[in-house]
């Protein structure tokens, strides 16, 4: 069975959205086929789209040997278990969102499906946690770096949460 090296992109704007963050690294890290290998810090984002309360957000880098349409299928199930309800409206407020950011050099272009994730290149909330675990990953696509596409885009209001970092009871985190 083939070991893809993916990027899950996490974030909240509902609730409680650090327990959320947590609960859902939690149960990314109980599925048998997925191991989590290191968490970014949590980062405060002013919300891109529609005016909605402010986000927080983070990368997970993962391990997983399943296809990508499965872990999908996953990680909208652990959405709906942390209380996601989809309304029809897009890009509203959610307690949690889980989008696949990368999934090693590949491309996915299925009606569900795209990755490299079709935003990621426009979005600090996602490309400046990423670049905590992988400055130097190239967009399959763009053929720029991590570090570069951040240093295309323009500011956005997009903090990193100093002193608050995932919980220390977690025993996920990986300091390195
Ligand atoms: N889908 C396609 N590609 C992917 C992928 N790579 N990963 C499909 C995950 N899902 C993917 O998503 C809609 C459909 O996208 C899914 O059914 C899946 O098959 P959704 O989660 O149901 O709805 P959504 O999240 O409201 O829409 P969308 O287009 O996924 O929005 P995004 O891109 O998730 O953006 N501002 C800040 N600061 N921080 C945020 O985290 N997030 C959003 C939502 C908007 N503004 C934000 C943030
Ligand atoms: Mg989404």
């Amino acid at each position: 069975m083939s070991t893809a090296n993916v990027y899950v992109g996490l974030g909240s704007n509902e609730g409680d959205r650090e327990s959320h963050l947590v609960a859902a690294l939690e149960a990314l890290s109980r599925i048998d086929a997925v191991a989590v290998l290191r968490c970014s810090s949590l980062y405060d984002s002013a919300p891109v789209g529609p005016a909605q309360p402010r986000f927080l957000n983070a990368v997970v880098a993962l391990e997983c040997t399943l296809p990508p349409l499965r872990l999908l299928t996953i990680l909208q199930r652990i959405e709906q278990d942390l209380g996601r309800r989809r309304n029809g409206q897009r890009w509203g407020p959610r307690p949690i969102d889980l989008d696949i950011l990368l999934w090693d050099g590949e491309l996915v272009a299925e009606a569900n499906l795209q990755v490299p994730h079709l935003e990621l290149h426009k979005r600090r909330f996602a490309l400046e946690p990423l670049a905590e675990l992988a400055p130097e990953l190239k967009h399959p696509v763009l053929g720029a770096t991590v570090e570069e596409l951040l240093a295309r885009l323009a500011p956005q209001d997009v903090r990193r949460r100093s002193a608050t970092q995932w919980p220390e009871a977690s025993p996920l985190v990986n300091e390195s």
